[in-house]
Parts: structure tokens; C-alpha cells; sequence
């Protein structure tokens, strides 16, 4: 196997982010979408500046400064600031929501995450002395706005704040709400008469929220607009009053950086830590729920927990509330089937709800289809409890769905197609923050592995060997090994938590006895292989075999990125010689090919194992070998008897699964890194199409590839290095 983290590519796809932000950028503010949304939105405004940290800082800045420009004065930062010269295009504007003052905004809030971009602005600054200045400018504004939160939305003081309409939480259809918004009984006719217009730019109305659910937010409002925006008036009469846990989290881990930001500037901090304290504490204390081992909201009104299963439950590892045990609890709940496992195949990171619910729906907004913003707050929050794995997987489906299927606003979260408005602001901004932050860790990587001799293994280490067990021949070894192999993952390997107890496993009798058989390789006779199929299968599944056990010997956490030669310096001994698994793969099965960016065969010269290699070579032995993608077959054992069949059906699994990409309406493919690392396998272009044909699924794209060979546009997607179990 060939290792090298490639970042290329991305380059283009920041380029056309950027193109993106260009085009929704009006000189004072980003506009969320072209056309849906044409005005400042509060949250993605915060969103926006993040993206934009990393390349135009001014614009960062002005993006804050425009939505704390109409800050109110007791300190609420509104939901939206209407642009006067787009009026006419959304609902509800001005005209509908007539707040005190006349002033150009809505009379609701949103999220507050402007702390934590004014944070991120600092600390991504070229220009500290300016950004430094900006945050002196800023915490006064910030302190106002959290200090009307806790003043208007928490009057009996209990460290968590309530949202009084469900554009507050961001999420507004999340069925979290279902059940507060049920109990409101609207009267149509005593509603007052209004058009929808988020149904005129193109986006169906099953991606969007029902009629049922705009009643009661048009309900809501006009209760807002009839008690002048007065929040104690507001407080008694409103049906809708929610301690939402993705609120109080971001308020929570705003309070963090907002401590951050006022030591910066040398201010005494000690209202900010006191929120903190209170809020996290609060969180971790009131909205647990031990039955449900989750986060939920609370509904003032009732007084009663919402049981849900969004990811919103999910937030306090952003906020950096939950206790270690709740974070695990957490984790192994966000990390199974229903919210997309680790290597969990048809699924793309985090959906927005229980996948596993009747009421999941991967195309309805908030109901089921996963969002940037939500896995980047929780690929952020894992990485603090150390859960890094998850986070970087997490990442790496961030940076591949835009690059797969676009910019949209939310994808499909089984099949990873873009849904809602297109060139969405900050899928792209937060997309560059994402490449921006994998670039660094890979120069890290990279640096680290140069610097770190020891984490690279010196010597071949041999994996059979038993002091005291004596290697004696056997027939029928290689099944065996299979077999115990196979026993083992079905024991320490759990599919629906996507983890792996190798802990246990190393410690287990039955890993041992798997030991004592890998032994007699070394009295295997190779020569008793004839066949080509007998060969095939035996190296195949030989390959399979010791990449599961090496991981296991060296500890390392499911991806043979923990070690910078892992191919090289394992090795069997079978019979007289010596194999690692490169010797098997580029050696035997690729007839002694070059590994991929290596200027040399592994047999050199006169090597005696070159009398074991297989002529010709089978292209289709790549997608049989556990290559660490997780679109790949699961390991199975391959028979000599079935070989060519089985080799059939792994690379259509493969050809037909994410690592192949038909894009019809950019005139493009995208290929996993794998034909473009053996080339001298699949050869160029025309030839990797001639050869993908016979299994791609028939369907339109495949037609298109067919009457588009000379002219679509191939790019290379980046290789997932957790191992395929
Ligand atoms: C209402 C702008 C906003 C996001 C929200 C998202 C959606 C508005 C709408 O669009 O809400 O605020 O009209 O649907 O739910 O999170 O901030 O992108």
C-alpha cells in the first residue's frame, strides 16, 4: 500500500468557495444565498467571518462590524438585517415585523456565536496590532449582547437561556419543535395574511418547512409585534419558551472565548467566567438526561425535558460542558448507526436527526440532512474530549461533500446530493476554514513524522513468531487463518460503534490461538500453490491478514497512518522468505510494479521470491486488498474456488460506492486516488473509462461518461485512511 496524504486538488475548490463569498458579498455583509436569503443573517454572519479569517481579514471585520451595527439597545444582536435594496423578496421583512424604532432588523435573536469569530479572527490575524484593536471595539458589544441574554432570557436565573421562536435556535423545522409548536393552537383566521417566498426560488417544498409550521412562526411574530417587542410582556404570554441545548452550548462556549478575548485586552473578566460556570454547570446538570443518556431542551412552559434525537443534543462537547463520562456516552451515541458510524458505508457524517427514526428525512432542512456548520461545531467538540479519529473523519466528509456535490446549503445524508439554495455562504466559508486547518495539520503531519525517528519502525518486525510453538505444515492454513481472523472481528469489532477493541483482542485467547496458526507460515510451501486462482486468493487474503494483525501488534487507533512505514516493516515469514505487505501487494500481486512514487521494484535483482509473483497481474486485486478506504468491500475471505467472482463483485461495489463520482453537470468525474496512484495498473484516462464501463450501475451518468470520454474534465479525490472493516 502506498502512503501519502495528498491535500492537492483542493486548491480549485477553495478558489470556486471564494468565488462563492465574491459573488454573495454586497460591500457591507455576506448574503447567506444568492437569491433565498438576500439580507445579513446573524449566525452566518459568524460563520462567514471564519472562512474569512483565514484569507481577508477587513472582510471579516466589516462582516461583524455591519451586524453589530443594528445591535438593539439592550444589547439583542437580531436575527436578520434587512438590506433596503433587496426588500421584496423574502418573508417576513420589516413591513411584518415592525420593531420599535423603525429599525431595519427582525425582533429576534439567533445563536450567538460572534465571540468565537472574533476570536478566531484574532488568532488567524496577519495584522495582530488591527485585530487587537478589533477586539478592544468588539467586547463592549459582545459583554451587551450576552449580558441581554441572561438578563431578558433568563429571569428566574437559572444559567440557561430561552428561545421564544424556533428561527432562534437556527434550526427551525427540527422536530425537537414539533411538539411545542403542536401545542399551539392557531386560528387561521385569526392570523394575519401573509405569502410565503422562500417556495420562489426553486427549492421544493419537501426540503423546506410545512405551511403548519410557517402558521406558527407567523404566529409568533405578530404576538412579538402586538406586545411592542417587550420581552417581560413577551415572557408571560408566549407559548413557545425553550432552553434549547445547541443555544445554551454555543452561548456557553462563546462565554469561553469571550473570557479569551477580555484577557487579550486586559479586562477583568470575572462577570464572563461567572457565566460560563453557571451556564456549562447548568447544562451539564439539568439538561442531561440519564434515561436517555442525552442532552435535551426544556420546554418552559410544560416544565418538561423534549426528548429528542437531533444533533443538537450533541453541542455540549462544543461548549465544552459535558463531563468525561457524558462526553463518552455521547460519543458512542453519535458515533453508531444512527447518526452515521465510523465506516459505516451510505452515510455521510452527522445527519441532523436520528437516521433510525420514522421521522428522519434526508431531504427535509432541519429533519435529517446533514449540515457543514453542525459537524464543524461537532468535529471541533470531539477533538476537545479527544475523540480525534471520529473528527477527522468527520473533516474529511466536510471537505468531500462540497467537492462532490457542490456548495449547497444541506446535503443528502445518505446519498450526499445538495439540497436547498446552491453557493451557500458558509458551506464555502466554512469549507475554507476546513482546507485551511487540514492543509496545517498535514504540513504537521508531515513535519512530525521527519522529526519523530521513533515512530517509524526500524527494524522488519516479524508478526509470526511464538516462542515455544514450532511451525509445522499445513494445507489448509490459509482458510484457517481466515476464519480466526473473521471470528475475532465479530468479537472485539462493533459495526454500530464503529470501534475497535483491539485492547481486548491482543489480550484474548482467541488472538492467541489465531498466533500459534500464524506460525506454520513458516512451514508453508509455496510452491504447493498452483493455480493462478490458488495464488491469488492465498496473497489476497495473506495481504488482508497481517495489515488486521499488525494494527493490533502496534497498537495503533484503526488507521496505519500511526506509523510512517507500516507497509514495509511487518512482515510474515512464509516458507524461506521474508514478505511485508508491499512485498505482497506491488511484488506478488502487481508483478513487481513500482510502488507508486518509489523509483524502484521491491524485488530487486535476482530476488528468489520473484518465481512467486503473479503473471499478469489482476487489475482488479486493488479492490480486494483492505486499502483503509471506507467505501471498500468489508475484508472477506476469498476462495480459489469463487476468486474471480468475488473479484467481480468488490470492484462493482467499489466503482459503484462514493470512490467514483460522475458529475454530469460540471462535466466532471472524480476518481479515487487509487487510479491515479497506479496508473501503470489502469493506464490514463480513456483506459480507466474503458475499464470502469462494464461495472458502473447503467444508469444516466453512466451514459454520460460514455458520450463525454474525450471532453469530462477527471480530478482525484483524497484517500480515507481509516482501514475498512
Ligand atoms: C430563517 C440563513 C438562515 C439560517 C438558518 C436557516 C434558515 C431562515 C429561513 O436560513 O432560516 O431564519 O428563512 O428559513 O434555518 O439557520 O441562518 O441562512
Amino acid at each position: 500500500m502506498f502512503e501519502f496524504f495528498s491535500t492537492k486538488g483542493f486548491k480549485s475548490y477553495v478558489k470556486e468557495a471564494r468565488k462563492i463569498l465574491d459573488g454573495n458579498w454586497t460591500g457591507r455583509y455576506t448574503k447567506p444565498s444568492p437569491t433565498l436569503y438576500p439580507h445579513q443573517w446573524n449566525w452566518d454572519s459568524a460563520f462567514m467571518a471564519i472562512g474569512y479569517a483565514h484569507y481577508n481579514e477587513d472582510r471579516a471585520i466589516k462582516e461583524i462590524h455591519s451586524l453589530f451595527g443594528h445591535q438593539w439597545e439592550n444589547g439583542m444582536v437580531p436575527q436578520i438585517v434587512f438590506n433596503p435594496e433587496a426588500l421584496g423578496n423574502y418573508f417576513p421583512e420589516p413591513d411584518f415585523w415592525q420593531v420599535p424604532g423603525g429599525r431595519l432588523t427582525s425582533g429576534i435573536t439567533m445563536p450567538p456565536l460572534h465571540a468565537i469569530a472574533c476570536l478566531h479572527i484574532y488568532q488567524h490575524a496577519k495584522n495582530r496590532r488591527s485585530a487587537h484593536d478589533f477586539l478592544k471595539e468588539m467586547y463592549p458589544k459582545l459583554m451587551a449582547s450576552h449580558r441581554y441574554l441572561y438578563r431578558h432570557r433568563d429571569p428566574v436565573k437559572t444559567g440557561l437561556v430561552y428561545i421564544r421562536h424556533p428561527w432562534e435556535s437556527g434550526l427551525d423545522n427540527s422536530p425537537s419543535w414539533d411538539c411545542p409548536l403542536k401545542n399551539i393552537q392557531v386560528e387561521k383566521t385569526g392570523l394575519p395574511a401573509y405569502k410565503r417566498k422562500d417556495l420562489a426560488h426553486g427549492v421544493p417544498v419537501e426540503q423546506r418547512p410545512s405551511n403548519e409550521d410557517y402558521d406558527r412562526y407567523v404566529y409568533l411574530v405578530d404576538l412579538f409585534r402586538e406586545n411592542h417587542y417587550d420581552e417581560t410582556e413577551i415572557y408571560r404570554q408566549c407559548p413557545f419558551l425553550v432552553q434549547d441545548v445547541l443555544f445554551n452550548s454555543i452561548l456557553c462556549r462563546a462565554n469561553r472565548d469571550l473570557a479569551e478575548v477580555g484577557k487579550i485586552i486586559d479586562q477583568d473578566v470575572s462577570e464572563v467566567e461567572e457565566w460560563l460556570a453557571q451556564t456549562s454547570r447548568a447544562i451539564r446538570e439539568r439538561m442531561w438526561s440519564p434515561e436517555r443518556k442525552q442532552f435535551d431542551p426544556i420546554d418552559l412552559i410544560t416544565g418538561e425535558q423534549l426528548p429528542t434525537a437531533t444533533a443538537a443534543s450533541f453541542m455540549p462537547l462544543f461548549a465544552v460542558a459535558a463531563s468525561q463520562k457524558q462526553a463518552q456516552l455521547l460519543y458512542e451515541r453519535l458515533n453508531s448507526v444512527s447518526f452515521c458510524a465510523l465506516h459505516q458505508g451510505n452515510c455521510f457524517t452527522i445527519p441532523n436527526y436520528d437516521m433510525a427514526r420514522n421521522e428522519f428525512d434526508p431531504k427535509n432542512y432541519w429533519r435529517g440532512p446533514v449540515w457543514i456548520n453542525i459537524n464543524w461545531m461537532l468535529s471541533q467538540g470531539l477533538k476537545s474530549y479527544g475523540y480525534r479519529e471520529k473528527s477527522d473523519a468527520m473533516k474529511k466528509d466536510m471537505i468531500q461533500l462540497p467537492v462532490r456535490f457542490g456548495f449547497h446549503e444541506y446535503f443528502d445524508s445518505i446519498t450526499g446530493k445538495g439540497y436547498g439554495s446552491d453557493s451557500f455562504g458558509w458551506t464555502s466559508s466554512l469549507f475554507i476554514d476546513l482546507v485551511y486547518e487540514y492543509y496545517d495539520e498535514d504540513r504537521q503531519a508531515l513535519n512530525w513524522l521527519g522529526r519523530r525517528k521513533s515512530r517509524k519502525l526500524k527494524d522488519v518486525k516479524i508478526l509470526n513468531e511464538v516462542p515455544g510453538v514450532i511451525p509445522s505444515p499445513a494445507a489448509d492454513l490459509a482458510p484457517k487463518l481466515m476464519s480466526s481472523i473473521g471470528e475475532l472481528k465479530d468479537m472485539f469489532y462493533s459495526m454500530d460503534r464503529g470501534l475497535v477493541d483491539y485492547a481486548a483482542m491482543k489480550r484474548s485467547e482467541e488472538y492467541r490461538s489465531y498466533l500459534e496458526s500464524v506460525v506454520h507460515l513458516k512451514a508453508f510451501d509455496l510452491k504447493g500453490l498452483v493455480t493462478r486462482e490458488e495464488k491469488l486468493a492465498f496473497w489476497i487474503n495473506l495481504y488482508n491478514t497481517i495489515v488486521v494483525q499488525g494494527i493490533v501488534e502496534l497498537g495503533l487507533n484503526s488507521s496505519v497512518r500511526g506509523i510512517s512505514n507500516f507497509f514495509t516493516h511487518i512482515a510474515y515469514d512464509i516458507g524461506d522468505y521474508t514478505f511485508a505487505p508491499d512485498d505482497i501487494e506491488h511484488g506478488i500481486l502487481r508483478s513487481n510494479a513500482h510502488p507508486p512514487y518509489r523509483m524502484s521494484p521491491v524485488f530487486k535483482g535476482r530476488d528468489p521470491r520473484r518465481a512467486y509473483m503473479i503473471e499478469p497481474m489482476d487489475n482488479r486485486i486493488h479492490f480486494a486488498l483492505v486499502c483503509g478506504s471506507r467505501s471498500c468491500a468489508p475484508i472477506r475471505f476469498y476462495e480459489a474456488g469463487a476468486i474471480d467472482d468475488q473479484l467481480e463483485t468488490a470492484t462493482r461495489n467499489f466503482i459503484n460506492s462514493s470512490e467514483v463520482v460522475i458529475l454530469p453537470e460540471k462535466n466532471k468525474i472524480l476518481l479515487s486516488e487509487i487510479f491515479n496512484w497506479y496508473k501503470k495498473d489502469f493506464g490514463h484516462r480513456r483506459d480507466i473509462f474503458r475499464f470502469l464501463r462494464p461495472y458502473l450501475d447503467q444508469d444516466e451518468k453512466a451514459e454520460y461518461l460514455a458520450e463525454h470520454m474525450d471532453t469530462i474534465e477527471v480530478e482525484h479525490l483524497f484517500y480515507d485512511w481509516n482501514l475498512n472493516h
